[in-house]
């Protein structure tokens, strides 16, 4: 099959669906494909020239009479103009709202036989799923994509319960570059952060929204470090940030947790680490737990969402309830305690990611539903 070119659109900014989106991008482009991003910025891993690249950005103009932007309409608009003057095959759209109805307003628009495959990520079904002034252009952006996939089994299950029934959705995992990802000599950040010869590193990366419970990291460090020397290195931004930082000064633990706020080079901070701690009440996948399982670094994860689909129980670390605080820190003694039981966990999660998330494998898989979409 000859090569193609392929419109993306996703959330640009930082966020595991715009990662997953930007990655599969270049690795479609390292194959030769044409790749067409549209989106309101540049995503933030396209941050060079890559060959076989081009980006399109969308313009929104603020005009008095409307109260909101018409953002999902100059979306639509862009993507129609990108569809004829690029003659794409493709357009892949992470998130069915807006992105998915933008595709196929687009598509009329334009009056080409696009294909449009759309991915699911989470938020659109597990929290937008639940909000009945949007469920049914959820509805539509899925029934009327030619191919829809989802990153995790329990995400199709969870779209089957609450929107869809009769739309058959694939299962594609989310990957790794694991050219990028996998432990590397980073000495130096632990000189860096005074982090001493006998302290564990445990970290946890998110986006800091309520759903990620980190106040529940923050309790069960409290425990581990009362046990074991220990450092928490915390990786991100958002909501809960005031919310943790106060709770980490009234239990005291100022001079043992390290506030990193938005970082790049992750597998750095991946490489010093010995215990990744992701204990969301909802997540559909989990990429920073993969990334980390790359890195070597067994994670500690929640019975939600696809979660118990990445960190396989007792083999690449733990699942345990949401909130279970008692559980979790005792799993995180555990297996910080022991040496062989780590080792062992560490080098489980390096060979899950090769035999299960390597970007190879995924990448082929969609590449099979877009030459399956053009017989
Ligand atoms: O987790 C977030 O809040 C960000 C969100 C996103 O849109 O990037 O993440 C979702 O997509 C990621 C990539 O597929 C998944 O790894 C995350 O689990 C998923 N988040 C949730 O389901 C809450």
């Amino acid at each position: 099959m000859g090569k193609l070119k392929i419109g993306i659109t996703c959330y640009p900014t930082v966020g595991g669906s715009g990662v997953v989106a930007t990655e599969l991008g270049k690795m479609l482009a390292e194959r030769g494909h044409e790749i067409h991003f549209i989106s309101s910025s540049i995503p933030f891993r396209l941050n060079r020239m890559y060959h076989n690249i081009y980006y399109h950005q969308v313009e929104v103009n603020q005009y008095s009479v409307f109260q909101y932007p018409p953002y999902d309409i100059a979306l639509a608009n862009k993507m129609a103009e990108v569809i004829k003057r690029e003659k794409l095959d493709i357009l892949h759209v992470h998130y069915a709202i807006p992105h998915a109805v933008c595709a196929i307003l687009a598509k009329h628009m334009s009056n080409r036989d696009i294909k449009i495959v759309t991915t699911l990520h989470g938020t659109d079904i597990t929290v937008l799923g639940y909000d009945p002034s949007l469920t049914d252009a959820i509805k539509f952006g899925i029934e009327k994509s030619d191919v829809v996939t989802a990153v995790s089994k329990a995400l199709v299950e969870q779209t089957n319960e609450l929107i869809v029934q009769n739309k058959p959705i694939q299962t594609v995992y989310n990957f790794v570059d694991e050219r990028i990802y996998h432990k590397r000599d980073a000495k130096h950040l632990r000189e860096e952060f005074e982090i001493k010869e006998d302290e564990k590193v445990i970290i946890h990366v998110s986006n800091f929204r309520t759903v990620k419970r980190v106040q529940d990291v923050i309790k069960a460090f409290a425990n581990i470090s009362s046990a074991m020397p220990s450092r928490l290195l915390l990786v991100g931004d958002g909501p809960e940030m005031t919310r943790v930082c106060k709770q980490v000064r009234e239990l005291n633990l100022e001079d043992l947790v390290l506030f990193l706020g938005k970082q790049e080079n992750l597998e750095e901070l991946y490489s010093i680490s010995d215990l990744m701690l992701l204990l969301s009440e909802k997540e559909s996948f989990g990429l920073v737990a993969l990334e980390a399982m790359a890195c070597g670094v067994p994670c500690i994860g929640t019975n939600t969402g696809g979660l118990p689909e990445v960190v396989t129980h007792q083999q690449t670390g733990f699942i345990c309830e949401v909130g279970d605080i008692e559980d979790i820190s005792t799993k995180a003694i555990q297996l910080l305690s022991d040496k062989a039981l780590h080792q062992s966990y560490s080098q489980q999660s390096i060979e899950t990611v090769k035999s299960k998330f390597s970007a190879d494998r995924i990448v082929e898989q969609y590449e099979q539903i877009y030459f399956e979409l053009m017989n």
